[in-house]
């Protein structure tokens, strides 16, 4: 049994994504997400899985808000879908999915959850990518004048704002290695989707600060501490520009207003075609952020490789640690290393782990429980070592679980199972994990109850 003190206005969560829950991807006046597309071109997705229904949530609201309720979460992080406001991403305005939003915002405030709102979690509307996507700077506009839709809407009840959901995922996975939508391979590409994104997210809280709201406004990134996978100086070199390609190539812009220039001038030494940008940029992207929010998997391990163009290095192995069934290094120091070196390099006022969790292959055993205890342990380590930071000043508000639901995972569709609650993939039906009954605890205890089961 370990005794771990949080302040008491700790906000203990539970984060989702709209494409990967709701389903329901016609209804409602909903316009094609790129997700749509994507998950619907052969093969590109694991089993063909896509997230026409995914856990249809769009259809549950009550049900899953009781799950909520009976969880105990202070907080509920959801993701707005982008197209179910602007179908066509900009332009007409889609009442309906607005009253979606609305039905779901007054459920959980009726329950005593407070909506954490992501505006954009990867479902950018199709019509918007056949532009160019987040290689095109209007989408930047487009999306300021979708929030502002969102704000003017919902301001008054919603006070915590996520602006993007891992910006660097959207634009090296969908536009460097196109593992994920929409699917291109061009690294200059990658650079300029990051730097488009960067903009909408600093004008989408100038927006919101201009329109005088209620309430706090941050973004949220993946963060991994890279370490060297032998002891050489090449993966040590390799680790150092490991970080520059997906920690400081966002951390740097946001908090500093500028790109750091190892990394810059490390890809004009490649070839790479840099990112367009224009005067004033910086300032937007460095907008002053109330909050930090950081999603935190694992330690990501770095071996030098010159075969790999523009990045020269390769990740992906265990550094001798356990893996989760997603090939994840279970890793919770890296979470207590992460809050630590954010804090020291950039001072945001406060942090926000806004997602962590871990992917088992569970089943109901005969009894119909299931037994996770593998997510529990990961779970409870990681939250050990963010009360470690939070003792050690760390400014740290919250912590949030990914996931509610076993949901859509993205390129892998159904086969990773993150949720604190089963979804029976025939009947939709959702069973309690033994995880679901652990959190609860400890939310219930403020942490006190914490302990390894
Ligand atoms: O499912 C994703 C989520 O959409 C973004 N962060 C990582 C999760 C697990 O892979």
């Amino acid at each position: 049994m370990s005794t771990i003190e949080f302040p008491q206005d700790f906000v203990w969560g539970v984060t989702t994504a709209a494409y990967q829950n709701e389903g329901g991807v016609k209804e409602g006046g909903r316009g094609e997400s790129i997700w749509d597309r994507f998950s619907h071109i052969p093969g590109r997705i694991l089993h063909n899985d896509n997230g026409d229904i995914a856990c249809d949530s769009y259809h549950r609201i009550g049900e899953d808000i009781s799950l909520l309720k009976e969880l105990g979460v202070k907080a509920y992080r959801f993701s707005i879908a982008w197209p179910r406001i602007l179908p066509s991403g900009w332009g007409e305005v889609s009442e309906e999915g607005l009253k979606y939003y609305e039905q779901l915002i007054d459920g959980l405030l009726e329950a005593g959850i407070e909506p954490y709102v992501t505006l954009y979690h990867w479902d950018l509307p199709q019509k918007l990518q056949d532009e160019g996507g987040w290689t095109n700077r209007r989408t930047a506009e487009y999306f300021k004048e979708y929030c502002k839709v969102v704000f003017q809407r919902f301001g008054h009840k919603v006070h915590r704002w996520i602006t993007l959901n891992e910006p660097w995922v959207v634009a090296f996975n969908g536009y460097y290695t196109g593992v994920m939508a929409p699917g291109i391979r061009d690294f200059s590409a990658a650079l300029g989707a990051a730097h488009v994104q960067l903009l909408a997210h600093g004008m989408a809280v100038e927006c919101f600060r201009s329109m005088k709201l209620p309430g706090e406004i941050g973004i949220t990134l993946n963060l991994c501490p890279k370490e060297a996978l032998r002891n050489t100086g090449a993966d040590q070199e390799a680790a150092v520009r490991h970080d520059g390609y997906s920690n400081r190539w966002f951390l740097d812009p946001l908090f500093t207003g500028a790109y750091p220039q190892d990394m810059w001038n490390w890809y004009e030494q490649q070839g790479v075609t840099m990112p367009h940008t224009e005067p004033g940029d910086m300032e937007y992207i460095s907008t002053y952020i109330d909050f930090l929010g950081i999603n935190y998997y694992n330690i990501d391990y770095t071996k030098a490789d010159d075969s790999v163009w523009p990045l020269g290095f390769r990740t992906g192995f265990s550094g001798g640690n356990p893996m989760t069934y997603y090939q994840m290094p279970v890793t919770p120091e890296g979470l207590k290393k992460v809050l630590k070196r954010v804090n020291e390099d950039y001072h945001p006022s406060q942090i926000y782990i806004t997602e962590n969790g871990a992917s088992y292959q569970d089943h109901p055993d005969r009894n119909g429980n299931i037994p996770d205890e593998a997510r529990i342990d990961y779970l409870f380590t990681h939250i050990q070592k963010a009360s470690e930071a939070l003792a050690e000043g760390v400014p740290l508000a919250g912590y949030f679980v990914w996931t509610l639901l076993d949901d859509f995972e993205w390129n892998t569709g159904y086969d990773n199972q993150f949720g604190l609650v089963f979804v029976d993939r025939k009947t939709l039906t959702r069973t309690k994990k033994k995880s679901f009954d652990w959190y609860a605890k400890v939310i219930r205890s403020n942490g006190a109850e914490l302990k390894h089961m």
